[in-house]
């Protein structure tokens, strides 16, 4: 049996025509199903679903063979204890830095002033700003960024952005683009070992069909 972690949504969404290149269809919809083991049409294969920031622990631990994530959540995660073999080019999107319209980020940078940033993505923020010298208090959130700099908790967010509607909705603009994201597949490296017959064909079906670029929206 290989069990496969994936996350609700845009993971599950865009990873399905992938299966469905290695010839596997999951039986279950997670949007209608409440069940977080999900058979497919081959019996040794199935999904489990888990939050998305959970699945590289699954996988790191062995309670899934292989899983999907994003490659923001992996640098948090900090990758150990998995192996990365393909970047599978779906969820894609990019991090960057937002303020309020009315917030003159260049200006504070010159000046060296010191910024309050909030985030999910910790280290990421972090590792940015420490690059470019400039002094940061990171303030923790888990969600809804978009918030903090309209209340006044923070002068800037690092966060996701694919469309920029959720930032446009909230009149803050992107400032700087931190890295393009997408969505990476990670194994358990003892289970590649033991379960080669089985993960090694899945690899192959899903870098062909990344190659052909068919699978992505
Ligand atoms: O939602 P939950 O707390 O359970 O976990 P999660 O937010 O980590 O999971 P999910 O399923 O929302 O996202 C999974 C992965 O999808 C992320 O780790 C990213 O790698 C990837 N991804 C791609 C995105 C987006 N695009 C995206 N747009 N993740 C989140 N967003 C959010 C963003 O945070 C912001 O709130 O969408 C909003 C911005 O979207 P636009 O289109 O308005 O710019
Ligand atoms: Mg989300």
């Amino acid at each position: 049996m290989i069990t496969l972690a994936l996350s609700k949504g845009r993971i599950f969404d865009e990873t399905l025509p992938l299966l469905a290149a290695a010839g596997i269809e999951v039986l279950d919809d997670p949007e209608t199903s409440r069940k977080l083991i999900l058979p497919t049409n081959q019996a040794q294969v199935r999904v489990v679903l888990v939050r998305a920031s959970d699945v590289p622990t699954y996988v790191e631990h062995g309670g899934a063979d292989l899983g999907v994530t994003g490659k923001d959540t992996l640098i948090e995660h900090g990758g150990q204890g998995l192996y990365q073999p393909l970047d599978l080019k779906i969820a894609q999107c990019r991090m960057s830095v937002a303020v309020r319209a009315d917030f003159d980020y260049a200006r504070a940078v010159r000046q060296g002033a010191r910024l309050k940033v909030a985030t999910k993505y910790t280290q990421i923020a972090r590792e940015f700003f420490a690059s470019k010298g400039v002094h940061v208090d990171l303030i923790k959130l888990y969600g809804s960024m978009e918030l903090a700099p309209l209340t006044g908790l923070a002068d800037a967010i690092v966060d996701l952005v694919s469309t920029g509607n959720t930032l446009k909705a909230n009149h803050l603009v992107e400032v700087e683009r931190i890295m393009d994201i997408s969505s990476r597949l990670v194994v358990n490296p003892a289970a590649l070992k033991l379960k080669q017959a089985a993960i090694r064909p899945l690899l192959d079906a899903f870098s062909q069909a990344i190659a052909q670029g068919t699978h992505a929206a």
